[in-house]
């Protein structure tokens, strides 16, 4: 019997073409309609998922009596009820390492955006004000030799914090669950209590998933110790900040500006964010570059195949949740 996938995110075309004889493939496409409709009819004959961006727990899986794997095209795995998942026995897959220089890359296109006032000033240019020289209302602040505050310095912190340290000569605080040694020797990376790095970073930038203990991780409080000489980066997940005390802080201007590719409801159709000068907002981009979503793609392909040919996964999330099914 022919197992059946179903990508439920858009997918390349030619990803699963290679397996059509070896498995029914479902792929879900938004000009084949409603998406939640497609979900809804395929699910029930899904033995592996592929794809991204869906929440999925009980209410969405309940009929998907056949399923064995989800295979995340993503590195944060919130969208998922983990708990439901091990207790169906069902796998969950998602896809480290290959989205980290990218996702570094777009914090520092923040950090830089926000520190020089492009957008802004791009906007000012065009619009035919650039009448005579500039003048201190247009200055920004630099970015070389400032001091650039990470919370979680994991893969994606670390890469931040490379670029911060030798791209431009920045100073490396960090805080999280974990001390890392060897950076601090490379890098020079202080660890730091929280409200020391949020006091003394000109940049601080949480880089966690998102869990019951992250969430509102930056807050009125914590904001109130950046000062007005700072500036929040958030390429992690929206709800690791609380979203109307930012709007408040950069209104009153108690923070100098925030660039966010995260927000806590996405997508972003409208906000208050988006009147104000002081922010920089894209549209949760961190990873969206063809090279680096096709090696996510490949990544959980690898995984999801592996999956239902009934062997360990490289990525499986739940190894624990999934108890005696994997030996570590
Ligand atoms: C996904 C993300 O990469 O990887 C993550 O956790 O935050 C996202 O950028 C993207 O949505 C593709 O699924």
């Amino acid at each position: 019997m022919k197992k059946t996938i179903l990508a439920f995110s858009r997918v390349s075309p030619t990803l699963l073409e290679p397996y059509k004889d070896t498995y029914n493939i479902i792929v879900m496409r938004p000009e084949f309609g409603d998406m939640d409709a497609q979900f809804e009819d395929a699910i029930p004959s899904a033995h592996g998922l592929i794809g991204g961006n869906r929440r999925l727990g009980e209410a969405e899986l309940a009929s998907a009596k056949n399923l064995e794997i989800i295979s995340s095209i993503s590195v944060g795995y919130d969208n998922y009820d983990l708990s439901y998942l091990n207790g169906r026995g069902v796998m969950l897959t998602n896809t480290p390492d290959v989205l980290n220089e990218t996702t570094a890359d777009l914090a520092f296109a923040l950090i830089l955006a926000t520190a020089r006032r492009i957008p802004e000033l791009d906007a000012w240019t065009k619009a035919g004000n650039w009448t005579k020289t500039i003048e201190a209302s247009h200055f920004g602040c630099d970015v070389h030799g400032k001091t650039l505050g990470i919370i979680g310095l994991g893969k994606i912190g670390e890469a931040i914090a490379r670029r911060g340290r030798f791209g431009f000569g920045m100073n490396i605080l960090y805080n999280g669950n974990n001390r890392k040694p060897q950076l601090e020797k490379e890098l020079g990376a202080r660890f730091v209590p929280q409200e020391k790095l949020l006091s003394e970073s000109h940049f601080v930038c949480p880089v966690v998933p998102l869990t019951d203990g992250t969430r509102n991780l930056i807050g009125r409080k914590e904001l109130a110790l950046m000062g007005p000489e700072s500036i929040l980066i958030n390429v992690s997940r929206g709800p690791v900040v609380d979203q109307d005390a930012l709007f408040q802080a950069l209104e009153e201007k108690t923070i100098r500006a925030a660039g966010l590719d995260v927000y806590v409801k996405e997508p972003l159709v409208s906000s208050g964010l988006f009147k104000l000068k002081n922010v920089v907002t894209v549209p949760h981009i961190g990873s969206a570059t063809s090279d680096t979503r096709n090696a996510m793609a490949l990544r959980a392909l690898e995984n999801l195949l592996t999956g239902l040919e009934g062997r360990q996964p490289r990525d499986l999330v739940n190894t624990h949740g999934l108890g005696h099914r994997w030996t570590q």
